[in-house]
């Protein structure tokens, strides 16, 4: 853990205003299970919503990618969906896409949650990581905000115990709460230095390669995730089928028109989706509309339609038409 050694030095200061350190360019993923915050984290890094949270597990479904502009350095962070052991074809899929991405960064930043014991489900998904030799591995206990120093200690000892365990060490172990913004720009400041050397990948001001549908496909099934219960969240799919500026609108009043339907997977999902006198459906609407809004910068009619894709999550047919 070389955090803490950072230490004024006039002499290295000097040398660095000659001749700057190289910039350096990369990607880092965060990996861990379903609900760990690793959605959450790449946001407060990002310092903008670019990814759906909530505190359902398995929120994120492709991989997001959040981008973070320093002087030194342009940070590519890929959060993935959470791995978990799959139940549906859906699934399967997701931890395909987690397992292709680690292979393919510069750093990979576990998230294990410090109000929560190290599980098998953690330990699974370590142990593959300590396969993939080249790659340097940060251990981050996410969370902290959720739990006294004592359970942070114990946490952060079991995550240094279970790398030793596996026979490879953790670059970094670093404790954050992104929802408190505690440790979160140290986190970028560890990051930074296990990129390459090399020019920006993306253009100044880019936050995320998310093509605007998506994302606002996305913030309607956030919104669309809050308050259902049980198995419901799963099912739950969002398509922008249309976006298209209002004809007719004066220049300074223009208004978008957006035409998305939420799918789910049986016709008794319909109601609870929809609610007593679709009282429901319109609380999606609107609380999702004023983040669409937010996002595009334009005012927007927002027409959101519930259909029922049968079975999707296990359905290859089914899930190709909705993007997996
Ligand atoms: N108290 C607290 N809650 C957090 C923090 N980070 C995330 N959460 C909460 O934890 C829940 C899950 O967060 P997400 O960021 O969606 O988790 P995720 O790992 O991306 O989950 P999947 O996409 O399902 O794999 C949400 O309710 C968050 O608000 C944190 O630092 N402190
Ligand atoms: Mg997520």
């Amino acid at each position: 853990m070389g955090a803490m050694s950072v230490r004024p030095n006039p002499e290295a200061a000097a040398r660095q205003a000659e001749n700057p350190a190289p910039h350096r360019a990369g990607f880092a993923c965060f990996v861990g299970r379903p609900n760990a915050g690793k959605s959450t984290l790449t946001n407060a890094l990002v310092g903008r919503k670019v990814a759906i949270t909530s505190n359902r597990p398995q929120t994120t479904r492709h991989t997001v990618r959040g981008i973070v502009h320093r002087p030194d350095a342009q940070l590519i962070l890929v959060d993935t969906p959470g791995l978990h052991k799959p139940r549906t074809l859906l699934g399967e899929r997701l931890n395909d896409v987690v397992r292709t991405t680690w292979a393919e960064v510069d750093v990979i930043g576990f998230c294990l949650p410090a109000d929560q014991k190290l599980g098998p489900g953690d330990k699974y998904i370590v142990k593959e990581l300590a396969g993939i030799k080249k790659t340097p591995k940060i251990a981050i206990i996410t969370k902290t905000d959720l739990v006294e120093s004592k359970q942070l200690a114990e946490q952060l000892l079991a995550v240094s115990r279970l790398g030793e365990e596996l026979g490879f060490e953790w670059a970094e172990i670093i404790p954050v709460s992104a929802v408190k913004d505690q440790q979160v720009d140290l986190l970028s400041d560890l990051i930074a230095p296990l990129l390459p050397e090399g020019p920006p990948l993306y253009p100044e001001g880019d936050l995320t390669d998310e093509p605007e549908m998506v994302m606002v496909a996305e913030l309607i099934r956030e919104a669309a995730l809050e308050g259902v219960r049980d198995e419901l969240p799963h099912s739950i799919a969002v398509v922008v089928e249309e976006m298209l500026p209002r004809e007719d609108r004066p220049a300074d009043k223009p208004l978008l028109d957006i035409h998305a339907n939420v799918y789910i997977e049986r016709p008794s999902q319909k109601g609870i989706i929809i609610g007593p006198k679709g009282k429901r459906l319109k609380d999606v609407g609107t609380k999702s509309r004023k983040h669409i809004e937010a996002l595009l910068g334009t005012p927007v009619f927002l027409d959101l339609h519930v259909k029922v894709a049968k079975d999707w999550q296990r359905d290859p047919k089914q899930l190709r038409k909705l993007g997996f």
